[in-house]
């Protein structure tokens, strides 16, 4: 049994209006779950207990970053400079550079190899402290290669003490031996990649790029069906370069989440709200990509749709490994105010994630996943950019 006392609480609880905020708060832990989260004054009394006095700092849930694409081999620092020099994101993937470029690199490494790559990626966000963190294939595109991309992402959990979930992303784009094929590999992705990720356990989810330079809305229906055979709840990039009407069909799925959202229209922003499925907000692809199309903020928020900020940390548009900058951007770039940023990357995040159940939130019965923060208010944490005032990171009470 442990004890953090003398802290203010951001404890993110539905239970309570905004931040949920204690000022004099105790959190109580037994076998890595939260017991008790609340003022000092109600806290049961506890025997054989180590106490830590965080002598006023505040606690809030642990981090969650509910969408990277954090395991991949190679460097995209040249399409960077091309990009620089005028040439679009769309007119790199189509002369064959882009997300087929990384699967070149990633196909060629090792598992051990993407795992190492990765390390770097993930230690950055460990340290401003997230305990959660998404992981997405897709850099793969044949069975052995996303399965040992996923493999590699599951491993890291092991490498580190924090947890893993793994979506597969076989649907990202078209590798080139299906050139001109697309149905054939979706085919592929729905017969042999999903069910194979599926029965080896080394998928939690299933995404999908519904994209002019993804996959159609067709294709992307079918590998939402062979995901609802597997057992596996869906996601989607939806809407970010263009509107696919992608996210309505995310609904229609049930999805945990649809990500991105750039063209999101009402019709689609209603069908979320009714499903319940989380708008995943990602300002470093907004950012590195120099987009200007905004996400529906406004029917988002009339819709009362749920809003998850993340990463998103890919090679090539989105080469970000701070979860803090990203609430950052979510809040100077989209106008998101402090509370919806916070609830981006700790509640609404593991909704996102479908672990809401679980963590998220400073509330008994949860994982006693904490960050300890020097601030002086929670505000800090989205204004501050490049500082990272974390004291200490918990994740299941350690
Ligand atoms: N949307 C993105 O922003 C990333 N993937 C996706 O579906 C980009 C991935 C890449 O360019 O490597
Ligand atoms: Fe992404």
């Amino acid at each position: 049994m442990r004890i953090w006392t003398n802290a203010k609480l951001a404890t993110l609880s539905a239970a309570r209006p905004e931040l949920g905020v204690i000022d004099s708060g105790m959190i109580v832990e037994e076998n890595g779950r939260i017991v008790f989260a609340g003022p000092s004054s109600d806290a049961p009394p506890a025997s054989d207990t180590e106490t830590i006095d965080c002598e006023g700092r505040w606690i809030t849930p642990g981090l969650i970053d509910c969408h990277t694409h954090l395991v991949y081999a190679g460097s995209r620092a040249r399409e960077f400079e091309m990009r620089l020099q005028g040439a679009t994101y769309e007119e790199i993937a189509q002369s064959g550079g882009g997300i087929r470029s990384t699967m070149f690199a990633t196909r060629a490494a090792s598992e051990e190899q993407l795992v190492e790559g990765a390390l770097p990626r993930l230690d950055a966000l460990l340290a401003e402290g997230v305990t959660t963190i998404e992981i997405k294939s897709g850099y793969g595109l044949d069975v052995d290669h996303e399965l040992k991309q996923l493999r590699a992402a599951r491993s890291l959990g092991e490498r580190r003490d924090v947890d893993i979930r793994t979506t597969l992303l076989a649907a990202h784009t078209l590798p080139p031996e299906f050139d001109g094929r697309p149905d054939e590999f979706i085919k592929l992705v729905c017969e042999e990649i999903i069910p194979q990720a599926a029965s080896a356990g080394l998928a939690d989810a299933v995404d999908a790029f519904c994209e002019s330079v993804g996959f159609t809305r067709e294709q992307t229906e079918r590998v939402f069906l062979a995901a609802r055979n597997a057992g596996l709840p869906v996601k989607l990039h939806a809407e970010q370069l263009s509107n696919s009407h992608g996210a309505q069909l995310a609904a229609e799925y049930a999805a945990l989440s649809a990500d991105h959202l750039e063209y999101l229209d009402e019709d689609g922003v209603r069908a979320m709200a009714q499903a319940g499925t989380v708008a995943a907000i990602l300002p470093g692809a907004f950012y590195f990509l120099r987009d200007t199309k905004l996400p529906p903020f406004d029917l988002l928020r009339k819709y009362r749709v749920p809003m998850a900020v993340a990463t998103d940390c890919n090679p090539g548009t989105s080469p970000l490994t701070s979860i803090l900058l990203a609430m950052n951007m979510g809040a100077t770039l989209f106008r998101l105010t402090v509370e919806e940023c916070l609830k981006g990357v700790t509640c609404h995040a593991a909704t996102a994630l479908g672990i809401g159940h679980k963590t998220g939130s400073l509330e008994a019965g949860k994982q006693c996943d904490l960050a300890i923060w020097d601030i002086e208010s929670p505000a800090e944490l989205v204004y501050n950019i490049g500082l990272n005032k974390l004291h200490q990171r918990v994740r299941g009470g350690r």
